[in-house]
């Protein structure tokens, strides 16, 4: 084993050195099941559709997860891409059976990376139980690299019934009693067990801010809690959002001092406290430029503010959201325009479509 050190990454924004991104290969529309059947909006129309995705829509989406990952390496960055399995295939347990699985586009869903640590997530949805297998053979090689690398994965849930409300299961559910659900944190799944996805969780240095909702529990936030025992891990929920699912949509820290959030999702006031008793700010960000998701996609037009920070300084945003670049372009920022939109059907944006693997830096108390 050579001594070097090949994960690293404390938070959203040091300058990164080296990323996984997803790829489009095999992603298939997933047969329902209770906890995805909660996410889809009532009108999509994705509704009672599944099965692989058609070969001109995976060809576009990798040419442009391709483009995104050449640009990154000629800017000094690692790009490692993980290894698709036959997505198409039937899944089970001694629990359950999915007729499909999903797909490796978003490891930032599944893969969280603490320090010199990287963490297989739960997951919440039974078509997403195995997806960790895509990750498996550059985790291996991290860990063979790297004598201080630390690879955990947290306790594979059951996901049996008991795990979703029923409730969620009516497609009549309507916005309204959604908003009021989500209000009064009863979301689709239950506390049977602890659960949780990775792209709940933004990292702070010394602090974790995981949002509670459709994907992750209280109990996966408690098992976080006492996980990472020398950090603070904070749980946080945004009214507003009538399918909570995953926090990169709604609330991204651009730098030291700066978070954006969702004008439609805000944080709620006693929630704010951490930050701005620290003198961070949380400003509203800027409007998608889409009314609509992109046919075929689990995702919000909100994907607009789903930016990934190389640096401090520097900024990737999707080519056609305009207005969260110019905003960010007024903060400061050096924007670089990355054309993805034809992707985020495959399971979203810039964020969600990469996992850091190194970030310069050290941990820090960001909330002292
Ligand atoms: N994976 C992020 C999706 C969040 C949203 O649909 O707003």
């Amino acid at each position: 084993m050579s001594e070097k050190t090949v994960v690293n990454s404390w938070n959203e924004w040091d300058p990164l050195k080296h990323v996984i991104v997803g790829k489009a290969d095999g992603t298939c529309i997933p047969a329902p099941e209770p906890a995805l059947d909660a996410k889809v909006p009532e009108d999509s129309d994705m509704r009672g559709q599944f099965g692989p995705r058609t070969k001109d829509t995976v060809d576009k989406a990798n040419e442009l997860l391709d483009n995104f990952s050449n640009m990154l390496e000629k800017r000094g960055i690692k790009v490692d891409r993980p290894d698709p399995i036959d997505f198409s295939q039937k899944t089970s347990t001694p629990d359950w059976e999915a007729e499909t699985m999903f797909g490796c586009m978003p490891p930032r869903d599944v893969l969280l990376t603490v320090g010199s640590e990287i963490l297989e997530a739960t997951m919440s949805y039974r078509c997403r139980w195995f997806e960790y297998l895509c990750y498996r053979p550059l985790l291996q090689k991290y860990y063979n690299e790297d004598p201080n690398m630390r690879h955990e994965s947290a306790p594979k849930p059951r996901l049996t019934d008991a795990d979703y409300r029923k409730d969620y299961l009516s497609d009549k559910i309507g916005i309204q009693k959604r908003l009021e659900w989500t209000e009064d944190k009863f979301f689709v799944t239950t506390e049977e067990e602890p659960l949780f996805d990775a792209a709940d969780v933004l990292r702070f240095g010394k602090d974790l801010v995981v949002q509670h909702g459709f994907t992750t529990n209280l109990k996966g936030i408690d098992w976080l809690k006492r996980h990472f025992k020398d950090h603070r891990v904070h749980a946080v929920n945004f009214p507003g959002d009538p399918y909570p699912i995953h926090i990169d949509a709604t609330f991204t820290p651009i730098k030291e001092g700066l978070i954006i959030n969702n004008p439609q999702r805000r944080l709620p006031k006693e929630q704010r406290k951490l930050f701005e008793n620290n003198g961070w700010e949380i400003i509203d960000s800027a409007q998608p430029a889409h009314n609509e998701p992109p046919p075929l996609c689990y995702s919000s037009t909100w994907l607009s503010m789903n930016v990934l920070v190389l640096d401090p300084k520097t900024v990737c945003v999707e080519k056609s959201e305009v207005y969260q670049a110019e905003q960010l372009d007024k903060l400061g920022m050096e924007v670089i325009p990355v054309e993805l939109r034809d992707a985020y059907a495959f399971g979203g944006g810039l964020h969600c479509c990469t996992a850091d693997v190194y970030r310069e830096g050290e941990l820090k108390d960001y909330f002292p």
